[in-house]
Formats: C-alpha cells, structure tokens, sequence
C-alpha cells in the first residue's frame, strides 16, 4: 500500500492500529469518518476497543465521544459499543448493538438532521474535537488527502481537530480519485454566502481534503472491505409501493407537473427505496437525475443503462456484487457520480432550489401524515432521523413510504397519532403503502384523515380508524383536527401489553 502513500513525510508516520488508538485519551471527542456503512476507519476503532476493554478490566474508566457522517460498521460502532467503550454519539445510527447500549440507557445519542452537524460544529456548540480518525483512499504527493467511498463530515473534522489519524484502504478503488467534489466557501453567518450550485451535475470544489500535515500524528494501512450488505430481491409489498409511486410520477408528468425527466431523485436507504429505484429501469422517464446522500444498487442499475445521467451524493452503500462492478468500472462512473460533504449534498437551500423528489421511508405515520422515522413505540430508537428531514422538509414533492403493517401484521404503520414526531404533516404531502398513495396536497387535516385511511391503511385496520376518526370528530375538545387525547395512543399500549395492535375483542377500539 505504500504507493498509496505520495507524500514522503506522511510515509514516515506509518504506525500499526495499536500505537495510533494509544494516541486518544478517554473522555476526548473522536471525529471518525463514515457513512452508511462506507468509507468509515476499520483498523483504529477495533484496537481502541481492546484498549478500552483492557483499561476497563484493570478497573481504569475509559468511555470516548463519537462524532461520525452517518451510520458506519461492525468494526467501528459495533466493536466500540459492545466494549461500552462510547458515551456520547452523534448522528444517525443503525448498528445493533449501540442500538441496544442507546435503549438501555447506556449511550448519549444525539440524532441530529444531517446537513447541521458539520454547522453546528463550526459554531461550537459541540465543544472541541480532539482527534479526527478518517479513512482516505490515498494521500497524494503534495499530502492532499483523496477521500474514500463517503465524504460525510471529513472535511470538517480534518479541519477542527487537535490532531488527526489517517487510515489509508488499498482496498479503495484507486479510480475513485476524481469523483469526490469537496466545497470549501462555506462560512458562518453574518458572512455566509449563496452556495453556487444550480445543477446536480455541477462541480464546486475540489477533489480532494486539504490537511495541515503538521496535525497528523499516525497513518495506518489498512485492506478491508466496507460493510458492505445484499439488499433482497424487492418482495410483492415493496414492488406495489414502487407501482404505486411510478403511476404518481406518470400522472404528475402527464398533468404538467413535473418534466419528463422528473425531478433530482432523492432516495432512502432500505429495500422499498431501492424497489422503487429497480422500477424506475422500466419506467418511461430518461435523462434522469439524483440528488441524494446515498447512492445504493438500484442507482448504479439506473447509471449502468444510462437511464441515470448522474447521481450526487455524499456516500455509496452497494451490495458486496454491486461494489465489484463499480470497482471493475470506476473509471467509467467518475464522469457521472459526485460524492460531496454531506452539508452540500443534504443542503436545505439546495435541495429546495433543485426541487428534489424526496422519498423516504417511516415507521408509522398518523391519520393526519405526521409521521415517526425514528422510535418504536415512541420510546425506543431504530435508527435516527439521518436525512429524511433536510430533505422532506425542502423538496419538491416530499413523499414517504412503508408497508401497511409491520412485524406480521400485529402492528399497523397508520396509527391515530404518532407516538413520536419527526416530520410533521406540512413536511409529508404524498403517503404510499402497498394499498396505495394519498396524494395529501392542499388537503385540510380532517380531509387527509379519509384519504390516509382509504387509500393507505391496511384493510384489516381501517374499520378501526374509521371508528377512531368518527368518535374523535363526534367528541374532541377542537374540530380541526379531531383527537381522542385519551385514546389516542391506545394502539400502542395495547401492542406493548398484549403483543398486537388488533384489538383483543375484534372490536373497533
Ligand atoms: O425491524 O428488522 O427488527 O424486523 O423497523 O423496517 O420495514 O425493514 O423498513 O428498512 O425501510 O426501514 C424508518 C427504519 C424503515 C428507515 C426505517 C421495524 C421493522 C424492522 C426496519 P426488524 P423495514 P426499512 C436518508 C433517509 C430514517 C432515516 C431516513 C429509517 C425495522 O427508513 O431509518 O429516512 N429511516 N433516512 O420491523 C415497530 C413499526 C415499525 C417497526 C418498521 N411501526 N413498529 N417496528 N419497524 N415499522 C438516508 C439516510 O439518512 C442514511
């Protein structure tokens, strides 16, 4: 991997995993690299978890704060957490067993919007960082850093940390310099500044990080795959969610609403959203766009037959088969994938002026369409709001998709009222199950209320929802929006007391 390695005074600060992790003292604020499972360091994280467990097990404390682009990996938030080695994180989340540390108390998780973290850091109100543990794919002669398969918040903690630790992956595809394009005009009020971004396909920075090398204290070679995981063939639920949302897109554009070539496409992570994106290959729509923070199997799909001219993003999550055939082909993706910070990728004014098509997934949503993208049972996390809201927020049309039911039907995605708020009904304007999609668009709640309920609740909950809504237009202190404040989370009580939403009587209630 040396090769990877231009610049000669970096070479000489090549050290193995243990000696770097030795060099981050406990209770400091680590700034890691990674997102949804790319580009996130592998070596580092693993030996500072025996680290901790060693300290622990001599009865010595040692917990750190962990600050990340997104979700990361095994070796990274899995190793730590199971070593009870994190105290603070932030943001989004999806490994299991921090999941499991977050719900028992364990964990501080902060679950910010994405594109605020690195903003929010600038403005310091998140303290000082300490160290920043990146992955890069190469380090050039000049010791510019050239990113790796996410750019998250890198630039960021390269440029805030004390000092900063380099881990070089040779299994990076070398091709994958070009392809990142890393903005550095942005600045804090009063002095910010428009983004100059009005395309999709444009290029406003540079390709690679800048770092002042005298802050870089360890560099390790790593070869390790990112988490890379399968996505499942889409099942008859996700393939109607697709149907449903690919007829909205041909009505929206035969009504003179939206181009032929549709809006910059943003899409979730999860099998529905790339279910819809595998509908998209047959869909009669080209020259299409996206704009979104992850680019995952159904995307490279869509760039592969040309369908897609370009996708921006700030980070890949490809199937380990799909990661083959970008590696095999980077050099030809490089013209047509841009991988950005993820405050320009999520960024509110951007995403606003570009006019994306968001398209989100949930974990339930009410009879009005507000809706929970982050806590079972209002309580318990799941992952985090990650981008859903710098996109629901700002799109063009911000639609928001999930099966009807979830966990064998004992639970229903429409439920009276959302027992945890993430985006609230002005942010939620089209809602798709498998039953179909309620075009929510200058509809009044009480008017959502029977569009959500028609169009989108499972059959075997309707009548129950329609009993609620009656009753709650019949008897609420307020007519706008009827609500049973008694009653409203019943289904969740009744699903944590007897395992199932169904009421126990067949009854409505
Ligand atoms: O849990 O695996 O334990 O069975 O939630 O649900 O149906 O597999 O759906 O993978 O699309 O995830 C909202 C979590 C949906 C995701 C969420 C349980 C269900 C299962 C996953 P099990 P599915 P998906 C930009 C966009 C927030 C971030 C976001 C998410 C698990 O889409 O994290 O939008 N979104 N980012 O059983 C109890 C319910 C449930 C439920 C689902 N009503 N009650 N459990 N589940 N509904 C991209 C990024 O920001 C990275």
């Amino acid at each position: 991997a040396a090769h990877r390695i231009g610049h000669a005074g970096l070479r000489a600060r090549v050290m193995s995993p243990e000696d770097a992790a030795g060099l981050i003292a406990s209770g400091s604020t680590v700034g890691m690299s990674g997102f949804t499972g790319s580009g996130y360091p592998k070596r580092v994280p693993l030996a500072l978890a025996r680290r901790i467990e060693a300290e622990q097990a001599a009865g010595r404390p040692f917990r750190v704060r962990i600050w990340t682009g997104a979700s990361t990996g095994p070796e990274l938030d899995g190793a730590l957490a199971k070593a009870d080695g994190i105290e603070y994180r932030l943001p989004y989340n999806s490994d299991p067993i921090a999941r499991e540390k977050i719900n028992s108390g364990r964990m501080h998780y902060v679950d910010m919007h994405l594109s605020q973290v690195a903003p929010v850091a600038w403005q310091g109100f998140l303290g000082p960082l300490d160290t920043a543990l990146v992955e890069v794919s190469g380090i050039t002669e000049d010791g510019d850093l050239i990113p790796s398969t996410s750019v998250g918040n890198n630039k960021t903690w390269l440029e805030r940390a004390g000092q900063v630790i380099l881990e070089v992956n040779r299994w990076q595809s070398e091709a994958l310099h070009g392809m990142h394009d890393i903005y550095y005009g942005a600045a804090l009020p009063p002095n910010r500044v428009p983004i100059p971004l009005v395309r999709p396909d444009q290029r406003i920075g540079q390709p690679t990080f800048r770092c002042d090398l005298d802050k870089v204290v360890a560099v390790v070679e790593t070869d390790a795959p990112d988490r890379n995981q399968p996505f499942s063939t889409p099942d008859a639920v996700a393939e109607a969610i697709a149907g449903h949302l690919l007829a909205f897109f041909r009505h929206e554009v035969a009504r003179g609403r939206l181009p032929a070539s549709l809006l910059p496409l943003q899409s979730g992570v999860g099998n529905v959203a790339n279910a819809v994106l595998a509908g998209l290959m047959d869909a009669p729509f080209d020259t299409l766009t996206a704009y979104t923070e992850v680019i995952q199997d159904g995307m490279l799909d869509l760039l592969e037959s040309g369908k897609l001219s370009l996708a921006s993003a700030t980070s890949l999550s490809l199937s380990p088969a799909a990661v083959e055939r970008f590696n095999r082909d980077a050099a030809r993706f490089r013209d047509r994938v841009i991988l950005r910070p993820q405050e320009i990728s999520n960024h509110p004014e951007l995403v606003r002026r570009l006019g994306c098509l968001a398209m989100n997934g949930l974990i339930e949503a009410d009879i009005y369409g507000n809706v929970n993208s982050t806590h079972v049972m209002g309580s318990r996390i799941q992952n985090g709001i990650g981008g859903s809201g710098d996109f629901a927020r700002n799109a063009y049309v911000s639609i928001f998709m999930t099966p009807s039911t979830a966990k064998g039907g004992a639970i229903s995605a429409i439920v009276p009222k959302v027992s945890h708020v993430d985006h609230i009904a002005q942010d939620v304007q089209v809602l798709v199950t498998e039953h179909g999609l309620a075009d929510l668009r200058g509809l009044a709640p009480r008017q959502r209320a029977r569009a959500i309920i028609d169009t989108c609740a499972h059959p075997d909950y309707r009548p129950a929802l329609v009993d609620y809504l009656e009753r709650a237009e019949a008897g609420s202190f307020g007519g706008h929006t009827p609500t049973l404040l008694g009653e409203a989370f019943a289904w969740h009580r009744r699903f944590i007391e007897t395992g199932s939403m169904r009421p126990a009587d067949g009854g409505a209630r």
